[in-house]
C-alpha cells in the first residue's frame, strides 16, 4: 500500500511484468467489482501481448449484483472474459478454473497434438493494490497446494506453486499502479480505500461520495443515517446532516467534519451502506 509510483517505478514495474508474464499462458487481472473500470491498469493489454488474459471482478460480496452483471457483459461485448468472485465467499474458485481451462483450451490442444499431455497451464495473477491479490491467490492455492520452486528459464527467486487442479501459479502477484491522472477515477479509488486517503481531502472526498450515494443510492444514506435528503443537497450539506445527527460537534457548537468524514468513509468501505457500485 506504500508504494510511490512515480515513472521510473512504473517502467521498472512494467519490464518486470512484462518478463514474468512471458512465462506464462495466463493472466488472471483482478478489478474492483465496485469500479470495474477505474481500478483496471490500462497499460496491461499491451504489455499482455498475445497471452490470455481473465478479467476476475472481486469483492462483488459488496458491490451492487445487477451493475456487477452489466460489467461482465460489457467486458465480454469487448473481448474480455471476465468473471465476478468474492475472496470471502467459500465458493467460486471452480468457475476461475473452468474460465481459465475454457481460454487455454486452443492450446491444450495444439500441444496435445504435439505430444505433450497434461502441460501445466501456468497462470499469473495481477492488479492494483488492494483489490485482493493475496486474498484470491491463498484462495487459488486451496488446501493442497505444493511449492514446487525454482524452474529453469525462471527468474531467481520465482516459484511456481503447483495448485490442486495441476495448473501452476506464480507465487507473487504483479503489483501495478492505479490510475490517478483522471480525478474521477482517482475519486472512486479512493473512496473503496485502493488509494490512501492520506494524500487527499478527506472531507472533501467524503462530501464527493455522499453527492454520489444521494444522487445513486439516497435510500441506503437516509436509511443507515436517518436523514432527510430533498433535492439538490450539496456533498457538504449532506456531510453536516450526518454529522449533526450522529453528535459529531465539537466545543462550540461546530460540526466535526473529518469525524464525520472518516466514519462515514468508513462504513462504505466497509459496506455497512450495502452492496454499492460506484461506476
Ligand atoms: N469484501 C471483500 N473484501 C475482500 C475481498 N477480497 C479481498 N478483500 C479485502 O480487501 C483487502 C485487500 O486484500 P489483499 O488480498 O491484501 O489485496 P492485495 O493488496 O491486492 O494483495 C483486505 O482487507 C481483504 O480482506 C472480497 O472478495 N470481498
Ligand atoms: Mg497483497
Amino acid at each position: 500500500m506504500n508504494i510511490q509510483w512515480f515513472p521510473g517505478h512504473m517502467t521498472k514495474t512494467k519490464r518486470m511484468m512484462a518478463e514474468n508474464i512471458r512465462l506464462c499462458d495466463c493472466v488472471i487481472e483482478l478489478c474492483d467489482a465496485r469500479c470495474p473500470q477505474s481500478s483496471r491498469n490500462p497499460m496491461l493489454p499491451s504489455i499482455i501481448g498475445n497471452k490470455k488474459l481473465l478479467l476476475v471482478i472481486n469483492k462483488s460480496d459488496i458491490a451492487d449484483p445487477v451493475q456487477t452483471q452489466k460489467w461482465i457483459e460489457r467486458f465480454r461485448k469487448d473481448g474480455v472474459m471476465a468473471i465476478a468472485l468474492s475472496c470471502n465467499d467459500s465458493k467460486g474458485i471452480a468457475k476461475v478454473f473452468d474460465a481459465v481451462k475454457e481460454l487455454l483450451k486452443e492450446k491444450t490442444e495444439r500441444d496435445r497434438a504435439r505430444g505433450y499431455v497434461n502441460k501445466p497451464a501456468r497462470i499469473m495473477v495481477c492488479g492494483i493494490p488492494n483489490v485482493g491479490k493475496s486474498s484470491f491467490i491463498n484462495k487459488l492455492y486451496g488446501k493442497s497446494a505444493a511449492v514446487t520452486g525454482d524452474r529453469p528459464g525462471v527468474t531467481r527467486g520465482k516459484q511456481w506453486i503447483t495448485l490442486k487442479n495441476g495448473m501452476e501459479l506464480l507465487d507473487t502477484p504483479g503489483i501495478l499502479w492505479p490510475r490517478f491522472e483522471d480525478k474521477d477515477v482517482a475519486l472512486k479509488l479512493a473512496y473503496t480505500g485502493a488509494i490512501k486517503d492520506d494524500v487527499l481531502d478527506v472531507e472533501e472526498l467524503c462530501a464527493n461520495l455522499c453527492s454520489f450515494l444521494a444522487e445513486n443510492y439516497p435510500d441506503r444514506l437516509k436509511e443507515r443515517y436517518k436523514v432527510e435528503l430533498e433535492e439538490n443537497l450539496q456533498g457538504f450539506e449532506i456531510l453536516e446532516r450526518i454529522c449533526r445527527k450522529r453528535g459529531f460537534i465539537v466545543k462550540g457548537g461546530e460540526v466535526d467534519y473529518l469525524r464525520g468524514a472518516n466514519v462515514i468513509l468508513d462504513e462504505f468501505r466497509g459496506a455497512k451502506l450495502g452492496k454499492i457500485t460506484l461506476e
